[in-house]
């Protein structure tokens, strides 16, 4: 029976993957390093396909760090005016919606942290499409309706008595014709 833990490690990771695509991602910024100073976090931007729904969550202690979501200008100058401000968090635990697609720049706005390389931008894409679901039972055609040609000796049997039919409205008509 030692297929049984196997077989079930299996069940839980094709489990786990169809959640993944199912639904929406949260992404700890920085990983364990967090949201702080030292981590370069440029390639950790760029290790995940951000789609729509997922979430970053930034983690660091309150005051000494904060979230700053900016223009694409005030990204490049660290110096966001106030205009160039998205939004802006402080908890400590922030949980940032991927909400719509486009392009997410963020800073720390503590004075030099940004400059210092707490930057970064994520590019948020379409999740991708459902794969296409099996057909329902009710679409494989369960009787097929016989086909015109073996019908035939219905009509068989219907066309002498159309014929006698008419043959006899034919003689009546001629015989009103006459008299
Ligand atoms: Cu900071």
């Amino acid at each position: 029976m030692a297929s049984t833990p196997i077989l079930l490690l299996l069940l839980a990771t094709a489990a786990m993957a169809g959640l993944r695509h199912a639904g929406a991602t949260e992404y700890t910024v920085g990983d364990s390093d967090g949201w702080t100073i030292g981590p370069n976090y440029l390639p950790w931007s760029q290790k995940y396909n951000f789609t729509t729904g997922d979430t970053l969550a930034f983690n660091y202690v309150p005051r000494q760090h904060d979230v700053y979501r900016v223009t694409r200008d005030a990204f490049q100058t660290c110096e966001p005016t106030a205009g160039q401000t998205v939004r802006k968090w402080a908890s400590g635990r922030d949980v940032v919606d991927l909400a719509a697609t486009g392009d997410y720049y963020f800073i720390c706005n503590i004075t030099g942290h940004c400059l210092g390389g707490m930057k970064f931008s994520v590019a948020v894409g379409a999740p991708p499409p459902p794969p296409p679901s099996p057909p329902p039972p009710s679409a494989f055609p369960t009787t097929v309706p016989p086909p015109p040609s073996s019908g035939a000796c219905g009509r068989h049997l219907a066309l002498p008595d159309l014929a006698r039919i008419a043959g006899l409205a034919a003689i009546g008509l001629w015989i009103s014709l006459l008299s």
